[in-house]
């Protein structure tokens, strides 16, 4: 019995250690914040799409989550066709402090948040400070972490530089939560130009931590896992059955 016992057990453990997580970026299912299309003169929306020369932008979204970066020349077009060089940014100076909220497919367990910037020079586009916050209702929020970074004109870089840029990341956060708030604020206090304040320009956000898959079932694995237990145990059994019959 004893025997049983160890196998049911081992069994429990493989199980166990088949629970429905995976280590992996986190996708959101979209995002919002105020001023993707409202971001003061030389705004650069959030177009989610390429336009055409000559055209405006589309307000569309999206270019924050959909995998295409700039240069770290802000002023050099990624590919296509593009209004400016800008466009796979989104950037704003007149909105000292900006809100991003992200919605996830239900509660996630989030480990870092990474966010691509560039600066040219310390009175035009400008690395921004960030801060994470978390909401279980998208209303209530909880700052889990955040980054100040230096005004620094070590930082700059040419804004014809097709080099890449840089990510800023915030990790250690460890928050399960089904909505973030990204908070991205430029350095408005600090001195700066008359005519320009400093922009603060995204061209990516990515999420790293614990997705869940979304199911209690165990997966084909942990199926095949329990099949294996109780054919062991099985056999077991007749074996002890034969030995008492002898
Ligand atoms: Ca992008
Ligand atoms: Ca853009």
């Amino acid at each position: 019995m004893r025997r049983i016992l160890a196998v049911a057990g081992a069994m429990t453990a493989l199980m166990l250690s088949a629970a429905p997580t995976l280590a992996a970026p986190i996708s959101s299912t979209g995002y919002s914040f105020d001023h993707h299309a409202d971001c003061g003169d030389y705004c650069y929306y959030d177009a989610g799409i390429f336009t055409p020369s000559g055209t405006p932008y589309v307000s569309g979204g999206g270019e924050l989550t959909d995998g295409r970066l700039g240069y770290a020349g802000w002023s050099v077009a990624s590919t296509g066709p593009t209004v400016l060089g800008a466009d796979p940014w989104v950037g704003w100076y007149q909105n000292p402090v900006v809100n991003i909220d992200f919605t996830f497919a239900g509660a996630q367990t989030f480990d870092s948040v990474s966010v691509g910037t560039t600066q040219d020079t310390i009175y035009d586009v400008v690395l921004p400070n960030l801060r994470v916050f978390s909401s279980m209702n998208g209303v209530d929020w909880i700052l889990r972490g955040g980054l100040n970074t230096a005004v620094d004109g070590a930082n700059d870089r040419n804004a014809l530089s097709t080099a890449p840029h840089v990510f800023l990341t915030i990790s250690g956060l460890n928050f399960t939560a089904p909505y973030v708030r990204l908070e991205v604020s430029n350095h408005s206090g600090e001195p700066h130009s008359p005519a320009y304040g400093r922009f603060s320009f995204i061209d990516e956000v990515r999420f790293d931590g614990t997705r869940s898959t979304g199911s209690d079932v165990p997966e084909p694995a942990s199926w095949a896992m329990m099949l294996v237990g109780f054919f062991g145990m099985g056999a077991l059994l007749r074996n002890r059955r034969r030995l008492l019959s002898v």
